[in-house]
């Protein structure tokens, strides 16, 4: 798109959406086609710079992420993603209708941070066998279900044979769906469990139906972080060594950051810049999520829940730093249903999807409901001004 058309694009978008509002904002240097003056309101003057290196799209930098975390200007960084995500995604705001499937909360792991792990032998642990995952499926088999999204804890009971089971039982009963699943930490697992080393371990979960992986296992890609919360877990180094073995394979993965715990502003900014580095090496990233730390039932009960200030910040700081990721979700099990409809303004376009029966978020105190419809999903964007797009894994539309 020419400079031209997009400026007189973003005005139409942001008329379109906000029919009411005086197009008044002038940050852009150039004149809009009725001759108002076009520009992005920042009311802190230390965002200046950044600002001019956003509309002359120069990437940002780790001091840039944190004079953004550090200013108390929501709007202004607001509009400054707003900006990015509308250049990219226009009005679209997309989601997809997935199904989750959790196979096992018995971990080896005890993150501190985990309200959904249970030791083997505990009352409420649980294993989902090959059967059980059939009839969750079957459950729901009437339903156009194009997403599974399936992860579990790191139980060392379960041969490799099992996992490949999960992903042909799926394949079997439909077909046709996208398998999300295995973070990185399960993966690295499964390495070690196979007999195989890390690229043909990858091959054969990919011959048997794996085409994706969710984000998860990264939490912050800090060793001091680690240490302290997560120190059974791999760390980042493996953590990114693995993503990059995945990508390599030909499969595509998504990023999300833990965040609202012990990690500093800096370990945010750090992230970012580890996350875009091998971005930039392999394209394989699709979304980044930033996931809000729930403390309810883990070892660090006593930390308050996230704010909509830092949620808000989060998601809209995620799509300045991340040039080289499409997407940005705002996962509303986390964040709630309202403000994650919010988000799609403040440099959100997806909203992730039905889910039907989160657990990790749920068993750690989260209030949203457990599953949402397409209906209320598509209403929740219209309402914000949006155009609902359902997307399969891939961001290609489905047409319904
Ligand atoms: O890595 C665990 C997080 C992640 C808590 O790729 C917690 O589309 C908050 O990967 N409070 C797993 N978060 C979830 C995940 C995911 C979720 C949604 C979409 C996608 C995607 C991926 O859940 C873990 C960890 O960071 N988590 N406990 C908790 N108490
Ligand atoms: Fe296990 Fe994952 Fe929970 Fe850590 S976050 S204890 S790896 S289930």
């Amino acid at each position: 798109m020419s400079d031209d058309s997009y400026f007189s694009y973003y005005e139409e978008t942001i008329n379109a959406v906000q029919p009411k509002v005086k197009f008044e904002v002038g940050l852009f240097t150039k004149p809009s086609s009725n001759g108002r003056k076009m520009e992005l309101i920042i009311t802190d003057n230390q965002l200046t710079g950044i600002k001019e290196k956003v509309l002359n799209d120069i990437r940002l930098d780790a001091d840039d992420a944190l004079m953004l975390y550090k200013s108390y200007d929501i709007i202004g960084i607001g509009h400054l993603a707003d900006f990015v995500r509308r250049k990219r995604h226009g009005k679209k705001a997309f989601f997809v209708y997935n199904q989750h499937l959790n196979y096992t909360n018995v971990c080896i792991n005890h993150c501190r941070f985990c309200a959904y792990s249970r030791r083997k032998g505990q009352p409420e642990s649980f294993t989902l066998s090959i059967d059980d995952v059939r009839k969750k499926l079957s459950d729901r088999i009437a339903e156009p279900i194009t997403e599974i999204h399936m992860v579990g804890g790191i139980n060392p009971e379960l041969p490799f044979d099992y996992y490949l089971g999960l992903l042909k039982t799926i394949k079997e009963i439909r077909p046709n769906v996208t398998i999300k699943a295995f973070t990185a930490v399960e993966i690295d697992h499964l390495a070690g469990i196979s007999g195989l080393s890390l690229e043909d371990t990858i091959h054969t979960l990919k011959s048997a139906g794996l085409e994706m992986l969710p984000g998860g296992g990264a939490e912050v890609l800090s060793a001091r972080v680690r240490d302290k919360l997560f120190p059974r877990k791999i760390g980042h180094e493996r953590w990114l060594e693995v993503v990059s073995k995945i990508h390599a394979a030909g499969l595509t993965s998504n990023a999300t950051m833990l965040y609202g715990h012990i990690e500093t502003l800096e370990e945010r900014a750090n992230h970012f810049i580890r996350l875009r580095a091998l971005q930039d090496k392999t394209r394989g990233f699709t979304a980044f999520i930033p996931l809000a730390f729930h403390s309810k039932n883990t070892l660090m009960s006593e930390i308050p829940s996230t704010t909509a200030f830092d949620d808000l910040k989060n998601i809209a700081i995620a799509r300045l730093m991340l040039d080289n990721f499409d997407h940005i979700k705002a996962y509303w099990v986390m964040i709630g249903e309202k403000l994650a409809q919010t988000a799609l303004s403040f440099g959100a376009d997806d909203l992730d999807g039905t889910i039907i029966e989160e657990k990790i978020t749920h068993m750690a105190g989260a209030t949203s409901s457990k599953g949402l419809t397409r209906q209320k999903i598509r209403g929740m964007i219209q309402a914000a001004g949006w155009e609902p797009v359902e997307r399969d894994s891939f961001y290609n539309e489905i047409i319904s």
